[in-house]
Order: C-alpha cells, then sequence, then structure tokens
C-alpha cells in the first residue's frame, strides 16, 4: 500500500462504525473517500487482513455488530490526574502512531499527546524492524518533553515497566522485562516499547514513547517467522481483556514513573525494573558492530545500560543494543 492510503482505511471505517447496522454500498464508500474502487476494495482487503471484523454482502458492507471498538469514553474516565496530562486522539487505521506523534510534536504539541490506534498499517520497532499492528492490539505513542536530559533506555524501561505493572493489575498476570524494551510472558514477547528521542543541540526536547501491547489480537495474523516467539493476553488468559482499563493502567503508571524520573529517583526504577528482568543473571550474546560477544547479564546501571560480564572482572556496557538469550 502506498503511504497515504491508511486515510481510505481509516474513513471507511469511521464510516461504517457511524452507520450502526446499516449496510453501506461500495459506491457510497468511493464517494465519501473520494478513492476510485480498486482503491477502496485495496483498503478494504488490507482491512481484512488485519483481522478487521468487516463483512460483505450483495449489497454493500457492514461492521460487524460484536467489533468492540475502543470506547473513549470509558478509557478517559480511568485516567487519573498526574504530572501527564493525556490528551489522546483515536484512529481506527493510521500508518504508525510514532511518526504521527513525533510530527506533532515537530508542531510544538504539549507533553501528553497521545495517538492511539486501532491498527497500523506501517508499525515500526527499533533499529528499522517492522510492528505487526492486527486489530484488537494496544498500539499508542505518547509525547513527553523531559525538563531534565533522561537517557533513553531509561526511559524505555519505566514504560516497559508501565505495562507489566497495568497487566498484572488488570489481568492478574505476571510478565517480566526483556532487556531493553520487551515485555514477555513465559519467555514470549507480548508488548515492545519504541523511544524516539529529539534533540536540539544537546538538548532533549521530546522523546515519543510507543507502546505495542498484543492485547487481544488473533496471534495467527502475525507473520510466521516470530509468531511461536510472540502471545497476546487474549491467549495467556484464555479470555479477553478489557483494553480501555489495560490502556488506562499503562498510562497511569507511565506518569507516576516518569515523574519518579523527573524528580531524580531512577534508583526505585532501576530497582524495580532489576525484580522483574528476565535478562538478569541469563548468558546472552550480543552483536557490537562486527564483534558477537557472549557472557552474562550482571546488573543493571542507574541509567538503565545493562553491564555484561565478558569473562570474569572484564565487564562491557551496553545501552540500546539487541541481546539474545542463549541457552
Ligand atoms: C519493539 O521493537 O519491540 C518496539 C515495538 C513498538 C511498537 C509500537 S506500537 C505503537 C507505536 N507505533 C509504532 O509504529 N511503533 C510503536 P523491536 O525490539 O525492534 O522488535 C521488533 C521485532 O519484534 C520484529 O522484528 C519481530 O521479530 C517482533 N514483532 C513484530 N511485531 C510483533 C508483535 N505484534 N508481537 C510480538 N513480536 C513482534
Amino acid at each position: 500500500m502506498a503511504t497515504q492510503d491508511w486515510r481510505v482505511g481509516n474513513q471507511i471505517c469511521q464510516i461504517l462504525s457511524s452507520s450502526g447496522q446499516k449496510v453501506v454500498s461500495l459506491s457510497y464508500l468511493c464517494s465519501e473517500t473520494r478513492a476510485q474502487p480498486s482503491e477502496v476494495r485495496a483498503a478494504l482487503r488490507k482491512l481484512g487482513e488485519l483481522g478487521c471484523p468487516i463483512s460483505h454482502g450483495r449489497e454493500g458492507y457492514l461492521l460487524e455488530p460484536d467489533a468492540q471498538l475502543l470506547e473513549m469514553d470509558e478509557l478517559t474516565r480511568n485516567l487519573r490526574p498526574g504530572l501527564v496530562r493525556w490528551a489522546i486522539t483515536y484512529f481506527f487505521y493510521i500508518n504508525s502512531t510514532q511518526s504521527a506523534v513525533r510530527a506533532m510534536a515537530e508542531r510544538d504539541a504539549h507533553e501528553g499527546t497521545t495517538v492511539l490506534a486501532e491498527m497500523q498499517s506501517r508499525g515500526v520497532g527499533r533499529l528499522g524492524r517492522n510492528w505487526s499492528s492486527p486489530y484488537c492490539g494496544i498500539w499508542l505513542s505518547s509525547l513527553l518533553r523531559p525538563r531534565r536530559t533522561l537517557e533513553n533506555q531509561l526511559l524505555t524501561i519505566a514504560a516497559s515497566l508501565a505495562i507489566t505493572r497495568a497487566v498484572s493489575a488488570v489481568c492478574g498476570i505476571k510478565s517480566e522485562l526483556k532487556w531493553p524494551n520487551d515485555v514477555q510472558i513465559g519467555g514470549r514477547k507480548v508488548a515492545g516499547v519504541l523511544g524516539t528521542s529529539e534533540y536540539r543541540g544537546e538538548r532533549l526536547r521530546s522523546v515519543a514513547v510507543g507502546l505495542g501491547i498484543n492485547a487481544n489480537i488473533d496471534l495467527n495474523l502475525l507473520p510466521g517467522s516470530f509468531r511461536d516467539q510472540a502471545t497476546s493476553l487474549k491467549a495467556e488468559l484464555g479470555a479477553k481483556v478489557d483494553r480501555e482499563q489495560l490502556i488506562a493502567s499503562a498510562l497511569n503508571n507511565l506518569s507516576s514513573l516518569y515523574a519518579k524520573l523527573e524528580r531524580a529517583e531512577e534508583d526505585e526504577i532501576v530497582d524495580e525494573a532489576r525484580k522483574n528482568c528476565s535478562t538478569l543473571g541469563r548468558r546472552i550474546q550480543v552483536r557490537m558492530g562486527s564483534r558477537l560477544l557472549k557472557g552474562v547479564a550482571q546488573d543493571l546501571d542507574r541509567d538503565g545500560s545493562l553491564i555484561l560480564e565478558v569473562e570474569e572482572g572484564r565487564t562491557v556496557r551496553l545501552y540500546s543494543h539487541d541481546v539474545s538469550l542463549l541457552p
């Protein structure tokens, strides 16, 4: 799909969701979206591939009644006042919430600006990797404007902890951090965090914090290449999770963990991360340029970096590298 084509898909979802139980014809969708029938069909096909429950009959298209879209009123009711004042913009479908928030940051959007979507066409991970974002997950990015220069990995750890706390509070499930940015259950990835910092000169101007949580997604919609290493909260619980409560809990926790960072209380955050970090004490390997280092993950430092013991008495500090656990 071309970069802007998510707009047609987003409009289609808007039209179908506001039409209640009325079937909507292809020609109506074309006239409202000002798109060609082929573009509308392509967008509908893509939405279908992402698991969006749109049914199709001779008369036209219908969003199925049990579609269970996010209820923004319920979500905002569950947000607590805190350091960050969240202002959430909701999309059915977008290319990436992360690029949307970064564009808003450039236009001087205030701290707490958040973009939330039901589906993403081009979700991004670290190092240019893709993030699969089918229907019924939680895909959101929030803008923070730290008053002090915070290390990216520290904010990433704080955001990962916000997710583990929310998963425990709302689902009653224990999840763990895999340094630096994964949240796992039983060794499978259930969520990922992406922190994108923007500097002006030496000064940190903003950080877009992206949270991707496989809440109620259908795992079969993930590519086979990593499906076995992934899980969803629905699969772990055997029932759907309340996404509004989970998002509100993650944002409430993110606000209070961020407030700690702003008060220079990172020791508390690193302590909590240590207790929840499955990487510590494990043999790991990490690629550094052309070198492959192996060693034992010894500890987290107060800036969120990982201390790797490569041989007795010799340690290397890792900041945002990709580590794999060795058996
Ligand atoms: C991450 O990257 O884990 C950060 C993911 C951040 C996604 C959020 S969603 C909201 C916001 N908007 C965006 O566009 N992005 C952020 P990384 O550590 O690079 O992991 C990426 C790798 O995880 C991929 O190469 C796959 O192997 C795997 N992966 C991709 N999608 C996944 C999914 N839904 N569940 C589990 N694993 C996945």
